[in-house]
């Protein structure tokens, strides 16, 4: 298939990600923006970019006919997806292809099987891969509930079949929790996917989340890139992840890589993927679910492999074999990625919209930074309210924390709550220089987190920024702080009266 122009159905750093990869490889582009998003960088940064619609992601981003339209009415021949909005719906591959453009993703019948958590572990189950024990079928009342979780033994896990991402999930203690937790289960994923069967999973107690990229081509080259970490979670929102995973024994790592390339082939998987893995204090893992789709901490992956995974991506949709296989894998060093995001740690994540008045990114040996935002820009709030990743790479696991540390404490964004201070703590704490981290890291250690510096007296500075033309002024130094303030680190930004 001859593929010359990409159209992006994404926003963000992952739009601008992927024009990149297509520049890179001689391809023309199309952006897609919302009402909320003109003059974003993602739309800047294609060939050109096309209005899908209103600010609320169901009038654009997530609207089928609006963004297959702009592909027709541009001249488009293939669709990248990204992540998030459409990038897992079997239904807009389908429409994709019957529309005559080139999907750059996985086939939409494998979309489906992963997307569907019965199917998808019934698939890997009979390729040997293991799963979490559970009871393999749609519940149907309560008594029949109480006979199979009482088989599997408490605490259990009422999770969605349509489910991923925590929604639609319940943890059940005992049987006198059953049957609220069974009805809240469904009716959360009734409303979110309109599919509310439910089934039940034994509970793995402070499990790991492990999860192994693969590549697929349609010639029957499938490799994987090796693990990453990604335990360090809030809201089954990932903040920090690393690779190589500092819990995995060699041995480990080729039980878990070899899992990952057996649940891919026995669903004929083409394209990059993500099979994760929870692993439990005694070295167990079992496998949790496969995301269809690049993923946000793909980066750390290209830094130790030197592998374009958005590149081999374009390669694979046009029909080209990978053109490397599992020996030409050899990955290098350490890679941690942080999220920065636009909002409030100290108030339940709270996300924080609004204008970006200044903005410093980090550079230096080993840093990569991916974002989707830049100054005199605004963050919109009808979307997730990521701002960018800021990844090192280092020799080891140290040397990539360090510069990591260095490139946050570089980083100044004036304007939204960030959590680039939270992010700084997370990294500074004992239990992740030692790389004891789990999925219940932050309840742990961050219960209840307030940043070091005077927060207040800052949000009022900005306040003030925004509102006063600049001419404000401030008191803020003298203290040393555990986490730097934007008036530390921006020198030519500072305000003077
Ligand atoms: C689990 C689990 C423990 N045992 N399943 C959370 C999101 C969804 N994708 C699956 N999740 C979990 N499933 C069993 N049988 C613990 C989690 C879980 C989790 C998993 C990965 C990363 C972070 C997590 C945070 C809380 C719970």
């Amino acid at each position: 298939m001859n593929v010359r122009t990409v159209l992006i159905a994404n926003r963000g750093e992952i739009a601008v990600r992927v024009a990149r990869a297509c520049r890179e490889a001689g391809l023309a582009t199309v952006a897609v923006f919302s009402e909320a998003d003109r003059g974003a960088p993602h739309a800047l940064a294609a060939d050109r970019a096309m209005p899908i619609g209103p600010p609320p992601a169901v009038e654009s981003y997530l609207n089928v006919p609006a963004v297959i339209g702009a592909a027709r009415a541009a001249g488009a021949d293939a669709v990248h997806p990204g992540y998030g909005f459409l990038a897992e719906s079997a239904a807009f591959a389908r429409a994709v292809e019957a529309a005559g453009l080139v999907w750059i993703g996985p086939p939409a019948d494998v979309i489906a099987t992963m997307g569907d958590k019965l199917a998808a572990r019934a698939a890997v189950a009979r390729a040997g891969v293991p799963v979490v024990p559970g009871a393999d079928v749609v519940v149907q009342d309560a008594a029949e509930a109480a006979r199979r979780a009482a088989q599997l033994g408490y605490p259990v896990l009422v999770k969605a079949a349509a489910g991923g991402g925590g929604k639609g999930m319940r943890t059940v203690a005992g049987e006198p929790e059953l049957a609220d937790a069974l009805a809240a289960a469904r009716r959360e994923a009734e409303s979110a996917f309109g599919d509310g069967r439910v089934y039940l999973e034994k509970v793995v107690v402070r499990p790991r989340h492990v999860e192994v990229q693969v590549l697929g081509d349609g010639h029957g080259t499938l490799v994987h890139l090796g693990e990453r970490e990604c335990s360090v979670q809030r809201r089954h929102q990932k903040i920090v992840e690393e690779t190589p995973c500092p819990a995995l024994t060699p041995r480990l790592r080729a039980d878990m890589t070899a899992a990952a390339l057996a649940a891919a082939r026995t669903v004929g998987y083409v394209s990059a993927g993500t099979v994760e893995f929870l692993l439990d204090a005694d070295g167990r893992f079992y496998f949790l679910e496969m995301n269809t789709r690049i993923q946000v901490e793909h980066p750390i992956t290209e830094l130790v492999t030197g592998i374009d995974i958005v590149a081999a991506q374009l390669r694979i949709a046009a029909g080209s074999p990978l053109g490397f296989g599992q020996d030409d894998v050899r990955p290098r060093g350490h890679a941690i990625e942080a999220r920065l995001y636009a909002e409030d740690p100290a108030a339940g994540f709270f996300p924080s919209a609004g204008p970006i008045l200044a903005l410093r990114e980090p550079a230096g040996p080993g840093i990569r930074v991916d974002s989707g935002v830049a100054a005199g820009g605004t963050v919109p709030v009808e979307y997730d309210p990521l701002l960018g990743k800021i990844s090192a790479w280092g020799a080891d696991r140290t040397n990539a924390l360090d510069r990591l540390v260095g490139a946050l404490r570089e980083t100044a964004v004036l304007g939204p709550t960030t959590n680039l201070a939270f992010l700084l703590d997370v990294l500074a704490h004992p239990a992740f220089r030692r790389g004891e981290t789990h999925t219940g890291f932050l309840t742990e250690h961050f219960p209840a987190w307030h940043p070091a510096d005077d927060g207040l007296a800052l949000a009022a500075i900005v306040a003030a920024l925004a509102t006063a033309g600049g001419t404000v002024s401030t008191t803020a130094g003298g203290r040393t702080r555990a986490a730097p303030t934007p008036w530390e680190t921006l020198g030519a930004w500072r305000l003077r009266s």
